[in-house]
């Protein structure tokens, strides 16, 4: 196999100083990091659409990016060459994992059978690859959006012929997910939601989802997969509403349909800033209830009301997501994913490198600074403090639900009139978090 991208190196760590751009300022892979490395920390992962397809086509014009990799596009030779590039491409910045949805591996055939067929041929091809390189594969899943049939959703479409062919491009990605010894599969809800309630049987099509997903999760374990499923929430973008709105509908959701014990978030930074959080918020509610999975790494523009997937490069988000995810107590079946691509005036080779520089050091940054706002332990403290009179007297009684709403009644009638509760502390805290930052 040649080599594609000429003239780029295995990218470096050099330091903060270094003025290289195909260098890493803060990512060193071994360096430990309240106990482990960096990488263990972090565990990168390349999304093969957007590196690996994604050319910057807009609706308002062509690509601007060759990503033929010396292929003729649309053929086999072409898909081989994109694993041939994504794994030079990994190799190169030491990352160990990759996500993909099947018809980003082949082109899609008319016939499903001859997709599948192809889907066989590159996954030899890719077993291949991860045999020389050690790449691992994070999390697979199926595009139940693209083609034209998914144009009324997948699980949640009006058509049972559909939904068949959902069933199966999941049951095939979930194949070619454990071929790869994939860790996590993911339920991007793609085009589950709806453009208007005027045509719409909410209820009726939940619980279609909901079924798909169970018998998903019920061939995976009967094939002795036991890797992690994912719901990534997003709330809208394609379709006006998606049922997966954030993290807090989506576990409700799980919860409500019992499954909750097979699925965590995978959460999107992009989605996030959509749905009106923070990033940081749908780490927490997920991480709070056990489910904090996976993520995708991007960044949104707040002026832009889409989905922008660029690279992440601000350091106050990274940071507050890393320490979210230390304090849940770090990955274990996901990682960072990179769903971002570059924009569409930086088009070349060395740009996709340099658009992984810089989410990888934004991260890396992200993770050092988290790790220090941890031992510095002023948050922490003041969370533990803001709280303390819930430890004792009434306050106990309440969090352990043991007061009547008479007791409670009667302690204020007893005071008359309660002292100002002590002071949020917002400006401080915000100062110990940027002493942190540039202190
Ligand atoms: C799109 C999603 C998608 C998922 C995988 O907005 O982020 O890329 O990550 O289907
Ligand atoms: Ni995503
Ligand atoms: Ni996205």
């Amino acid at each position: 196999m040649s080599e594609i991208f000429k003239g780029i190196g295995r990218i470096p760590f050099e330091g903060s100083k270094s003025r290289n751009p195909l260098s890493f300022k803060y990512y060193d892979a071994e360096r430990i990091v309240a106990g482990k490395p960096m990488k263990a920390h972090l565990k990168f992962a390349m999304a093969w659409w957007h590196n690996l397809s994604a050319t910057g086509q807009d609706m308002f014009g062509a690509g601007t990016a060759d990503k033929s990799f010396g292929a003729a596009v649309g053929t086999m030779d072409h898909a081989k060459a994109k694993a041939d590039a994504g794994f030079e491409f990994m190799s190169k910045l030491g990352i160990e994992y990759f996500c993909f949805h099947d018809v980003d591996l082949v082109p899609e055939a008319a016939d499903i059978n001859e997709t599948n067929a192809r889907l066989d041929e590159i996954a030899a091809y890719i077993e291949e690859l991860q045999k020389q390189t050690g790449i691992k594969c994070l999390w697979g899943t199926a595009n139940l959006f693209s083609n034209p049939r998914y144009m009324n959703g997948a699980g949640s479409g009006n058509s049972p012929e559909v939904y068949c062919f959902a069933a199966a491009q999941i049951k095939k990605a979930l194949d070619l997910t454990r071929r790869f010894d994939g860790a996590g599969y993911v339920f991007w809800g793609g085009r589950e939601g709806y453009e208007t309630l005027l045509n719409t049987d909410v209820k009726f099509e939940l619980g279609n989802i909901a079924n798909l997903m169970r018998q998903s999760v019920k061939y995976a374990r009967a094939k002795g997969w036991n890797g992690c499923f994912y719901i990534e929430p997003k709330p809208k973008e394609p379709t006006k509403h998606q049922y997966d709105y954030d993290a807090a509908t989506s576990i409700g959701f799980l919860k409500e349909y019992g499954l909750d014990k097979d699925f965590k978030m995978n959460i999107e930074a992009n989605h996030a800033t959509l749905a009106g959080h923070t990033f940081q918020h749908d780490l927490r509610i997920s991480a709070m209830n056990g489910m904090l999975g996976s993520v995708d790494a991007n960044q949104g523009d707040l002026l832009l009301g889409w989905d922008t997937d660029e690279f992440p490069w601000s350091v106050y988000e990274t940071t507050m997501a890393m320490y979210e995810i230390l304090k849940s107590g770090g990955f274990t079946t996901g990682g960072l994913n990179f769903d971002a691509k570059n924009r569409r005036p930086s088009y070349t080779h060395e740009d996709m490198f340099e658009g992984f520089i810089l989410g990888m050091d934004a991260f890396a940054l992200g993770l050092l600074k988290a790790d220090e706002l941890i031992r510095d332990g002023r948050l922490e403290g003041f969370l533990q403090d803001r709280y303390a009179g819930y430890r004792e007297g009434i306050g106990k009684r309440i969090t352990d639900g043991t007061a009547t709403l008479e007791d409670l009644a009667r302690e204020a009638e007893k005071l008359g009139k309660p002292a100002l509760p002590g002071s949020g502390k917002q400006e401080y805290l915000q100062s110990v978090v940027n002493q942190i930052l540039f202190g």
